[in-house]
Protein backbone atom coordinates (compact mmCIF):
# COMPACT_ATOMS: atom_id res chain seq x y z
CA UNK A 1 0.00 0.00 0.00
CA UNK A 2 2.68 3.01 1.02
CA UNK A 3 5.75 1.41 -1.44
CA UNK A 4 5.39 4.73 -3.18
CA UNK A 5 5.87 6.68 -0.02
CA UNK A 6 8.89 8.10 -0.32
CA UNK A 7 11.19 8.95 3.31
CA UNK A 8 11.37 12.63 3.98
CA UNK A 9 13.96 14.67 5.23
CA UNK A 10 14.11 14.94 8.92
CA UNK A 11 13.07 18.42 10.53
CA UNK A 12 16.20 21.19 9.92
CA UNK A 13 15.90 21.58 13.89
CA UNK A 14 15.48 18.77 15.51
CA UNK A 15 17.48 16.80 13.59
CA UNK A 16 20.62 18.86 15.58
CA UNK A 17 19.00 17.57 18.59
CA UNK A 18 19.50 13.88 17.30
CA UNK A 19 23.18 14.24 16.43
CA UNK A 20 23.88 15.70 18.89
CA UNK A 21 22.05 12.67 21.33
CA UNK A 22 24.65 10.15 18.53
CA UNK A 23 27.56 11.99 19.70
CA UNK A 24 29.48 10.66 22.83
CA UNK A 25 31.98 13.05 23.50
CA UNK A 26 31.64 14.80 26.66
CA UNK A 27 32.67 18.23 25.40
CA UNK A 28 29.55 18.32 22.96
CA UNK A 29 27.24 21.16 23.52
CA UNK A 30 23.90 21.55 21.60
CA UNK A 31 22.77 25.06 20.50
CA UNK A 32 20.45 24.01 17.69
CA UNK A 33 17.13 23.85 19.19
CA UNK A 34 15.91 26.98 20.90
CA UNK A 35 15.22 25.67 24.33
CA UNK A 36 16.14 27.81 27.48
CA UNK A 37 19.00 26.21 29.28
CA UNK A 38 20.45 27.26 32.84
CA UNK A 39 23.93 27.67 33.74
CA UNK A 40 24.93 24.18 34.01
CA UNK A 41 23.34 23.22 30.53
CA UNK A 42 20.13 21.88 32.16
CA UNK A 43 16.36 22.62 31.31
CA UNK A 44 14.84 25.25 33.65
CA UNK A 45 11.53 25.02 35.23
CA UNK A 46 10.46 27.77 36.52
CA UNK A 47 9.91 28.21 40.07
CA UNK A 48 6.86 30.28 39.59
CA UNK A 49 6.00 27.61 37.70
CA UNK A 50 6.33 24.85 40.42
CA UNK A 51 4.40 27.08 42.87
CA UNK A 52 1.27 27.73 40.77
CA UNK A 53 1.71 23.75 39.98
CA UNK A 54 1.51 23.45 44.08
CA UNK A 55 -1.80 25.63 44.34
CA UNK A 56 -3.12 23.75 41.39
CA UNK A 57 -2.30 20.36 43.07
CA UNK A 58 -4.03 22.13 46.26
CA UNK A 59 -7.09 22.43 45.07
CA UNK A 60 -7.70 19.09 43.73
CA UNK A 61 -9.29 20.25 40.48
CA UNK A 62 -10.86 17.52 38.10
CA UNK A 63 -9.43 16.90 34.59
CA UNK A 64 -13.15 17.43 32.57
CA UNK A 65 -12.75 18.59 28.82
CA UNK A 66 -12.01 22.13 28.53
CA UNK A 67 -14.86 24.04 26.10
CA UNK A 68 -13.54 23.99 22.61
CA UNK A 69 -12.19 27.61 23.06
CA UNK A 70 -10.24 26.49 25.80
CA UNK A 71 -10.05 28.07 30.04
CA UNK A 72 -11.57 31.20 29.75
CA UNK A 73 -9.41 32.45 32.51
CA UNK A 74 -6.07 31.66 30.91
CA UNK A 75 -7.78 32.86 27.47
CA UNK A 76 -8.57 36.22 29.36
CA UNK A 77 -5.45 36.68 30.84
CA UNK A 78 -3.15 36.13 27.77
CA UNK A 79 -4.81 38.92 25.91
CA UNK A 80 -4.35 41.34 28.61
CA UNK A 81 -0.54 40.07 28.56
CA UNK A 82 -0.06 40.61 24.98
CA UNK A 83 -2.90 43.27 24.54
CA UNK A 84 -1.76 45.44 27.70
CA UNK A 85 -4.59 46.02 30.16
CA UNK A 86 -5.45 49.87 28.74
CA UNK A 87 -5.89 48.14 25.19
CA UNK A 88 -9.23 50.15 23.79
CA UNK A 89 -10.64 46.52 22.15
CA UNK A 90 -9.97 44.87 25.16
CA UNK A 91 -11.57 47.21 27.28
CA UNK A 92 -14.71 47.07 24.53
CA UNK A 93 -14.48 43.37 24.41
CA UNK A 94 -13.73 43.55 20.58
CA UNK A 95 -10.74 40.76 20.87
CA UNK A 96 -11.44 37.06 19.82
CA UNK A 97 -8.87 34.69 21.85
CA UNK A 98 -8.97 30.82 21.81
CA UNK A 99 -6.25 28.81 23.84
CA UNK A 100 -3.74 26.59 20.84
CA UNK A 101 -1.91 23.86 21.13
CA UNK A 102 1.03 26.36 21.95
CA UNK A 103 2.49 28.69 19.44
CA UNK A 104 2.48 26.59 16.37
CA UNK A 105 -1.05 25.60 17.08
CA UNK A 106 -1.83 29.20 17.35
CA UNK A 107 -0.32 29.71 13.52
CA UNK A 108 -2.48 26.91 12.09
CA UNK A 109 -5.46 27.76 13.60
CA UNK A 110 -4.97 31.86 12.00
CA UNK A 111 -3.86 29.97 8.83
CA UNK A 112 -7.29 27.84 8.72
CA UNK A 113 -9.62 30.43 9.65
CA UNK A 114 -7.46 33.52 6.94
CA UNK A 115 -7.75 30.19 4.75
CA UNK A 116 -11.42 30.23 4.62
CA UNK A 117 -12.50 33.64 5.53
CA UNK A 118 -9.82 36.47 4.36
CA UNK A 119 -11.79 36.81 1.13
CA UNK A 120 -9.06 38.49 -0.83
CA UNK A 121 -5.87 37.49 -0.70
CA UNK A 122 -4.72 33.87 0.06
CA UNK A 123 -1.05 34.55 0.10
CA UNK A 124 0.21 35.15 3.03
CA UNK A 125 4.79 37.08 3.30
CA UNK A 126 7.03 35.26 5.69
CA UNK A 127 10.19 37.61 6.39
CA UNK A 128 13.52 36.08 4.80
CA UNK A 129 14.57 34.10 6.69
CA UNK A 130 11.88 33.06 8.99
CA UNK A 131 11.26 30.39 11.31
CA UNK A 132 11.13 27.19 8.82
CA UNK A 133 7.82 25.78 10.35
CA UNK A 134 6.12 28.89 8.92
CA UNK A 135 6.19 27.80 5.62
CA UNK A 136 5.03 24.50 6.27
CA UNK A 137 2.41 25.73 8.50
CA UNK A 138 0.90 28.15 6.11
CA UNK A 139 1.38 25.95 3.28
CA UNK A 140 -0.28 22.82 4.80
CA UNK A 141 -3.19 25.65 6.01
CA UNK A 142 -4.01 25.88 2.28
CA UNK A 143 -2.25 29.57 1.85
CA UNK A 144 0.23 30.31 -0.66
CA UNK A 145 3.40 31.33 0.83
CA UNK A 146 5.34 34.47 -0.48
CA UNK A 147 8.53 36.34 1.14
CA UNK A 148 9.36 39.41 1.91
CA UNK A 149 13.18 40.96 2.30
CA UNK A 150 14.06 41.04 5.98
CA UNK A 151 17.62 40.27 6.67
CA UNK A 152 20.82 42.07 5.07
CA UNK A 153 23.68 39.58 5.30
CA UNK A 154 26.22 42.55 4.16
CA UNK A 155 25.36 44.51 7.79
CA UNK A 156 24.03 41.38 9.29
CA UNK A 157 21.02 43.18 10.14
CA UNK A 158 18.25 44.52 9.12
CA UNK A 159 17.35 44.99 5.32
CA UNK A 160 14.73 47.95 6.14
CA UNK A 161 14.80 49.23 3.33
CA UNK A 162 14.36 46.26 1.20
CA UNK A 163 11.80 45.31 3.50
CA UNK A 164 9.50 48.57 2.92
CA UNK A 165 10.03 48.31 -0.70
CA UNK A 166 8.83 44.59 -0.52
CA UNK A 167 5.40 45.77 1.54
CA UNK A 168 4.76 48.59 -1.02
CA UNK A 169 4.82 46.18 -3.62
CA UNK A 170 2.00 43.41 -2.44
CA UNK A 171 -1.40 43.53 -3.60
CA UNK A 172 -3.56 44.94 -1.31
CA UNK A 173 -5.29 42.42 1.40
CA UNK A 174 -2.21 40.53 1.45
CA UNK A 175 -1.50 38.66 4.71
CA UNK A 176 2.11 39.82 6.32
CA UNK A 177 3.33 37.88 9.06
CA UNK A 178 5.67 40.18 11.50
CA UNK A 179 7.72 38.25 14.43
CA UNK A 180 6.78 40.50 17.40
CA UNK A 181 9.68 40.51 19.11
CA UNK A 182 13.45 38.59 18.91
CA UNK A 183 13.23 37.29 15.46
CA UNK A 184 13.88 33.52 14.96
CA UNK A 185 16.46 32.65 13.35
CA UNK A 186 18.22 36.59 13.07
CA UNK A 187 17.72 37.81 16.32
CA UNK A 188 17.66 40.99 14.68
CA UNK A 189 14.08 43.30 15.21
CA UNK A 190 13.34 46.88 13.46
CA UNK A 191 13.29 49.36 16.05
CA UNK A 192 10.52 51.31 17.56
CA UNK A 193 11.17 54.00 15.11
CA UNK A 194 10.66 51.47 12.56
CA UNK A 195 7.94 49.47 13.74
CA UNK A 196 5.78 53.11 13.82
CA UNK A 197 7.10 53.18 10.03
CA UNK A 198 5.92 50.04 8.95
CA UNK A 199 2.66 50.19 10.92
CA UNK A 200 2.05 53.20 8.66
CA UNK A 201 3.01 51.63 5.64
CA UNK A 202 0.77 48.61 6.57
CA UNK A 203 -1.92 50.91 6.93
CA UNK A 204 -1.29 52.56 3.71
CA UNK A 205 -0.66 49.58 1.37
CA UNK A 206 -4.61 47.87 3.20
CA UNK A 207 -1.48 45.06 4.15
CA UNK A 208 -3.55 42.55 6.90
CA UNK A 209 -0.65 41.82 9.57
CA UNK A 210 -0.18 38.64 11.63
CA UNK A 211 2.13 39.09 14.62
CA UNK A 212 3.79 35.72 16.07
CA UNK A 213 4.79 36.61 19.40
CA UNK A 214 6.87 33.25 20.30
CA UNK A 215 8.94 35.19 23.13
CA UNK A 216 7.45 37.85 24.87
CA UNK A 217 9.77 38.89 27.37
CA UNK A 218 12.66 37.06 26.03
CA UNK A 219 13.94 39.82 23.98
CA UNK A 220 14.04 43.22 26.30
CA UNK A 221 13.67 40.48 29.30
CA UNK A 222 10.52 43.28 30.03
CA UNK A 223 7.02 42.07 28.81
CA UNK A 224 5.54 45.07 28.29
CA UNK A 225 8.55 46.76 26.36
CA UNK A 226 8.28 43.26 23.71
CA UNK A 227 4.94 43.94 23.24
CA UNK A 228 5.44 47.13 21.56
CA UNK A 229 5.22 46.64 18.11
CA UNK A 230 1.68 44.46 18.76
CA UNK A 231 0.34 47.63 21.28
CA UNK A 232 1.30 49.98 18.34
CA UNK A 233 -0.21 48.65 15.58
CA UNK A 234 -3.60 48.11 17.34
CA UNK A 235 -3.32 51.67 18.86
CA UNK A 236 -3.31 53.11 15.07
CA UNK A 237 -6.41 50.57 14.55
CA UNK A 238 -4.78 47.69 12.84
CA UNK A 239 -7.40 44.66 13.31
CA UNK A 240 -4.34 42.15 14.02
CA UNK A 241 -4.46 38.46 14.08
CA UNK A 242 -2.24 37.27 16.70
CA UNK A 243 -0.04 33.94 17.73
CA UNK A 244 1.17 33.93 21.48
CA UNK A 245 3.51 30.85 22.91
CA UNK A 246 4.16 30.45 26.34
CA UNK A 247 7.07 27.50 25.68
CA UNK A 248 10.03 29.85 25.85
CA UNK A 249 8.69 32.94 28.35
CA UNK A 250 6.82 30.36 31.20
CA UNK A 251 9.66 27.75 30.08
CA UNK A 252 6.20 25.46 29.27
CA UNK A 253 7.28 23.83 25.99
CA UNK A 254 5.74 20.30 26.66
CA UNK A 255 2.51 21.86 27.99
CA UNK A 256 1.86 23.30 24.77
CA UNK A 257 0.54 26.55 26.35
CA UNK A 258 -0.46 29.54 23.70
CA UNK A 259 -3.47 31.25 22.06
CA UNK A 260 -4.75 32.47 19.06
CA UNK A 261 -6.47 36.30 18.97
CA UNK A 262 -8.22 38.32 16.36
CA UNK A 263 -9.05 42.07 17.00
CA UNK A 264 -12.63 42.82 16.05
CA UNK A 265 -14.39 45.75 15.29
CA UNK A 266 -16.73 45.38 18.24
CA UNK A 267 -17.98 43.11 20.68
CA UNK A 268 -20.66 41.39 18.47
CA UNK A 269 -18.34 40.92 15.76
CA UNK A 270 -15.68 39.37 18.09
CA UNK A 271 -18.82 36.70 18.84
CA UNK A 272 -19.09 36.23 15.52
CA UNK A 273 -15.40 35.65 14.84
CA UNK A 274 -15.26 32.84 18.52
CA UNK A 275 -17.76 31.28 17.05
CA UNK A 276 -15.94 30.53 13.62
CA UNK A 277 -12.83 29.97 15.20
CA UNK A 278 -14.75 27.08 17.46
CA UNK A 279 -15.19 25.76 14.01
CA UNK A 280 -12.08 25.61 12.67
CA UNK A 281 -10.71 24.01 15.96
CA UNK A 282 -13.55 21.54 16.82
CA UNK A 283 -12.44 18.87 13.96
CA UNK A 284 -8.66 19.44 14.28
CA UNK A 285 -8.75 18.66 18.18
CA UNK A 286 -11.96 19.39 19.84
CA UNK A 287 -10.21 21.29 22.97
CA UNK A 288 -6.89 22.33 24.47
CA UNK A 289 -4.84 20.20 26.97
CA UNK A 290 -5.65 21.63 30.56
CA UNK A 291 -2.91 21.72 32.83
CA UNK A 292 -0.78 24.37 31.38
CA UNK A 293 -3.28 26.73 31.15
CA UNK A 294 -3.64 26.20 34.34
CA UNK A 295 -0.16 26.83 35.22
CA UNK A 296 -0.37 30.04 32.84
CA UNK A 297 -3.63 30.96 34.36
CA UNK A 298 -2.06 30.58 37.70
CA UNK A 299 0.62 32.39 37.22
CA UNK A 300 -0.87 35.58 35.23
CA UNK A 301 -4.00 36.01 37.85
CA UNK A 302 -1.80 35.61 41.25
CA UNK A 303 -0.31 39.27 41.94
CA UNK A 304 2.63 37.10 43.67
CA UNK A 305 3.23 34.57 40.92
CA UNK A 306 3.15 37.37 38.49
CA UNK A 307 6.24 39.35 39.98
CA UNK A 308 7.99 36.17 40.54
CA UNK A 309 7.43 34.70 36.89
CA UNK A 310 8.49 38.39 35.39
CA UNK A 311 11.55 38.40 37.82
CA UNK A 312 12.81 34.78 36.49
CA UNK A 313 12.02 35.96 32.36
CA UNK A 314 14.00 38.78 33.22
CA UNK A 315 16.95 36.32 34.26
CA UNK A 316 16.71 34.37 31.20
CA UNK A 317 16.70 37.14 29.23
CA UNK A 318 19.76 38.51 31.53
CA UNK A 319 21.95 35.39 31.50
CA UNK A 320 21.86 35.01 27.29
CA UNK A 321 23.00 38.62 27.29
CA UNK A 322 25.68 38.19 29.20
CA UNK A 323 26.55 35.13 27.46
CA UNK A 324 26.38 37.78 23.94
CA UNK A 325 28.64 39.90 25.81
CA UNK A 326 31.30 36.52 26.86
CA UNK A 327 31.24 35.16 23.28
CA UNK A 328 31.89 38.63 21.77
CA UNK A 329 34.80 39.57 24.02
CA UNK A 330 36.64 36.31 23.52
CA UNK A 331 36.50 35.70 19.62
CA UNK A 332 37.43 39.54 19.70
CA UNK A 333 40.45 38.65 22.00
CA UNK A 334 41.02 34.90 20.11
CA UNK A 335 41.45 37.19 17.20
CA UNK A 336 38.85 36.03 15.07
CA UNK A 337 38.79 36.89 11.45
CA UNK A 338 35.61 39.26 10.82
CA UNK A 339 32.98 41.68 13.13
CA UNK A 340 31.55 39.80 15.80
CA UNK A 341 29.79 43.03 17.39
CA UNK A 342 26.07 41.33 15.42
CA UNK A 343 26.83 38.76 18.31
CA UNK A 344 25.93 41.63 21.40
CA UNK A 345 23.61 43.53 19.23
CA UNK A 346 21.10 40.59 17.89
CA UNK A 347 17.95 39.62 20.56
CA UNK A 348 16.69 36.91 22.03
CA UNK A 349 17.28 33.32 22.33
CA UNK A 350 19.13 32.98 19.01
CA UNK A 351 22.29 34.44 17.32
CA UNK A 352 22.82 34.44 13.48
CA UNK A 353 26.45 33.91 13.88
CA UNK A 354 27.21 34.32 9.87
CA UNK A 355 29.05 31.34 10.01
CA UNK A 356 28.70 29.04 6.90
CA UNK A 357 27.25 25.37 6.27
CA UNK A 358 30.97 24.50 5.98
CA UNK A 359 32.02 25.94 8.94
CA UNK A 360 29.36 24.64 10.72
CA UNK A 361 29.61 20.86 9.93
CA UNK A 362 33.43 21.22 10.33
CA UNK A 363 32.19 22.20 14.09
CA UNK A 364 29.98 19.08 14.43
CA UNK A 365 32.66 16.69 13.18
CA UNK A 366 36.12 18.36 15.05
CA UNK A 367 34.32 20.34 17.76
CA UNK A 368 31.19 18.23 18.70
CA UNK A 369 29.27 21.47 18.37
CA UNK A 370 26.20 21.02 16.76
CA UNK A 371 23.76 24.01 15.15
CA UNK A 372 21.07 24.19 12.26
CA UNK A 373 23.23 24.34 9.43
CA UNK A 374 21.90 28.17 8.32
CA UNK A 375 24.71 29.03 11.82
CA UNK A 376 21.99 30.01 13.69
CA UNK A 377 22.72 28.97 17.56
CA UNK A 378 20.84 29.14 20.41
CA UNK A 379 22.99 31.03 22.39
CA UNK A 380 21.09 29.20 25.74
CA UNK A 381 22.78 26.65 25.24
CA UNK A 382 26.04 28.69 26.54
CA UNK A 383 27.57 28.71 29.66
CA UNK A 384 30.26 29.51 32.10
CA UNK A 385 31.83 25.80 31.66
CA UNK A 386 31.31 25.56 27.90
CA UNK A 387 31.44 29.17 26.48
CA UNK A 388 35.66 29.14 26.41
CA UNK A 389 35.64 26.21 24.49
CA UNK A 390 32.87 27.05 22.04
CA UNK A 391 34.84 30.17 21.76
CA UNK A 392 38.35 28.58 20.81
CA UNK A 393 36.56 25.88 18.48
CA UNK A 394 34.59 28.91 16.41
CA UNK A 395 37.91 30.76 16.22
CA UNK A 396 39.31 27.85 15.02
CA UNK A 397 37.10 27.10 12.60
CA UNK A 398 36.87 30.76 11.08
CA UNK A 399 40.56 30.47 10.59
CA UNK A 400 40.55 27.17 8.95
N1 LIG B 1 7.08 31.01 16.25
C1 LIG B 1 8.39 31.15 16.33
C2 LIG B 1 9.05 32.27 15.60
C3 LIG B 1 9.15 30.25 17.08
O1 LIG B 1 10.47 30.41 17.15
C4 LIG B 1 8.51 29.20 17.76
C5 LIG B 1 9.28 28.23 18.52
O2 LIG B 1 10.43 28.05 18.38
C6 LIG B 1 7.11 29.12 17.65
C7 LIG B 1 6.44 30.03 16.89
C8 LIG B 1 6.24 28.12 18.31
O3 LIG B 1 6.73 27.24 19.20
P1 LIG B 1 5.72 26.44 20.13
O4 LIG B 1 4.77 25.72 19.22
O5 LIG B 1 6.59 25.50 20.88
O6 LIG B 1 5.03 27.43 20.98
O1 LIG C 1 14.40 26.11 17.74
C1 LIG C 1 13.41 26.43 17.09
O2 LIG C 1 13.43 27.33 16.28
C2 LIG C 1 12.08 25.70 17.23
C3 LIG C 1 11.88 24.99 18.50
O3 LIG C 1 7.51 21.53 18.79
C4 LIG C 1 10.71 24.09 18.54
O4 LIG C 1 11.86 24.92 16.10
C5 LIG C 1 10.91 22.74 18.76
C6 LIG C 1 9.84 21.88 18.85
C7 LIG C 1 8.56 22.37 18.71
C8 LIG C 1 8.35 23.71 18.48
C9 LIG C 1 9.44 24.56 18.39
Amino acid sequence: TWSTVPAGPPDPILGVTEAFKADKDPRKINLGVGAYRDGNGKPYVLSSVKSAEDLIALENPDKEYLPISGLPEFTKAAAKLAYGADSQPLKQSAIAVVQSISGTGALRIGGAFLQRFFPHAKAIYIPTPSWGNHTSIFRDSGLEVKQYRYFDKKTVGLDFEGMKADLQSMPPNSIVLLHACAHNPTGVDPTPEQWVELSSLIAEKSLFPFFDMAYQGFASGSTTRDAFALRHFVKEGHQVALAQSFAKNMGLYGERVGAFSLVAADEEEKKRLESQLKIVIRPMYSNPPLHGARIASTILTNFELYSEWEAEVKGMAERIISMRARLYDNLVSLNTPGEWSHIKSQIGMFSFTGLTTPQTQTLAEKAHIYMTADGRISMAGLNAHNIDYFSESVSKAVKS
